[in-house]
């Protein structure tokens, strides 16, 4: 049968019973070995096999036992054939481990196959909210004249929201009712103000600058929201009049609502503004005068606490609720709508 067993007994007389019984059991090994493999299914099953024949308790090793039972001259004989055999059956495992791994790359790089021809699946469009386009709108305007865009935070001091704005301790806006108070001396601001002041501390005139973001009052209807959107702007340097600022603002109107707007100066009161007054639009549609911004010559006082000095310089400041413009714009009933990002009234803004 096997070479190495006719090489071994050429010339020697008989081989005992022992080698005979041990040859026959150690070349059953490898066919069943063979037939096992060949079959496994899974690396795991390789392993039981691995154990089964080559391990400690497997079939090799009691083979292996039996050698200790033969002669000097008989056991080398066994010993290489079961050597062969052993070496026979771990390349038989290691052929099929590779096998298996093989093929569990190929179901993986199947399964994980992308068709990148697919077409994809669209993230669904998002829009500006209407407060972000009417702002946008209305800062590009005042950037057009030469104005800088400038922002700063949502909690103040009082002496940057109120004191340095002419609003004394027992002015009624700085109510408890009215005024959101954080921490010690420190508010979320009333309007964008003290920005326009941290401008004035920063720089020297002549400057231009607009402010926009939010703001914050406690108050709460049809018609105020406890957060806001605030748009001011100011203007300073050596000889600013009241003409200065009406020519501003009509501009700024005209650029917003066309050329044929009609525009209405009409004398109010801020603390921070001296004079001041009030600008209205004509409206066809509401078949009257709209207030649509609050203006004035910046009080000498405010001018002072933003670091400019009142003897050589004068300015105009302005201001304005965005949410309010944005509902006259598109027409919207309710400031509140503006706040619930509801998709079904933000979607028809959408472009
Ligand atoms: C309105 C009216 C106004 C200002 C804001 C201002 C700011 C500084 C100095 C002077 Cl730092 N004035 N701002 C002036 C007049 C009116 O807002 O109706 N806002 C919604």
């Amino acid at each position: 049968m096997s070479d190495l067993f006719s090489e071994s007994t050429t010339g020697t007389g008989e081989r005992s019973k022992e080698l005979t019984s041990l040859i026959d059991g150690i070349e059953a090994v490898l066919p069943q070995a063979r037939q096992a493999i060949s079959a496994a299914p899974d690396r795991k099953a390789i392993e039981q096999l691995r154990v089964e024949f080559l391990g400690k308790k497997g079939k090799i090793t009691r083979l292996n036992q039996r050698l200790g039972k033969l002669s000097a001259e008989e056991r080398p004989i066994a010993g290489k054939l079961l050597n062969t055999q052993r070496t026979e059956i771990t390349e038989l495992l290691e052929k099929r481990t590779a096998e298996l791994e093989s093929r569990e790359l190929d179901a993986r790089i199947a399964a994980e196959a992308l068709d990148v021809t697919l077409p994809g699946i669209r993230p669904a469009r998002g829009g500006l909210h209407p407060v972000t386009r009417v702002a946008r709108e209305i800062t590009d305007i005042f950037r057009g004249m030469g104005f800088r865009l400038e922002s700063g935070p949502e909690v103040e001091t009082e002496w940057l929201n109120f004191d340095a704005l002419n609003m004394p301790e027992d002015h009624p806006a700085r109510d408890m009712q009215d005024t959101f108070y954080t921490e010690r001396g420190h508010v979320l601001r009333t309007h964008t103000s003290p920005t326009q002041l941290r401008s004035m501390l920063a720089a020297k005139p002549p400057m231009a600058v607009v402010t926009t973001g939010k703001v914050y009052r406690h108050d709460s209807d049809a018609t105020h929201s406890p957060m806001f959107h605030q748009m001011e702007g100011f203007l300073v340097d050596e000889g600013i009049s009241l003409g200065h600022l009406k020519g501003t603002l009509h501009e700024f109107l005209r650029a917003l609502y066309g050329s044929e707007v009609r525009t209405r100066f009409r004398p109010s009161f801020f603390p921070f503004t001296e004079p001041s007054a009030e600008v209205d639009i004509w409206s066809e549609a509401h078949g009257g005068w709209m207030e649509v911004l609050g203006c004035g010559m910046i009080h000498p006082r405010v001018l002072q606490n933003g670091g400019i000095d009142p003897e050589k310089y004068g300015g105009f400041a302005f201001g304005l609720g965005i949410d309010r413009m944005t509902c006259i714009k598109f027409g919207i009933p309710d400031l509140r709508l503006l706040f619930e990002n509801d998709l079904r009234f933000l979607r028809q803004f959408q472009g």
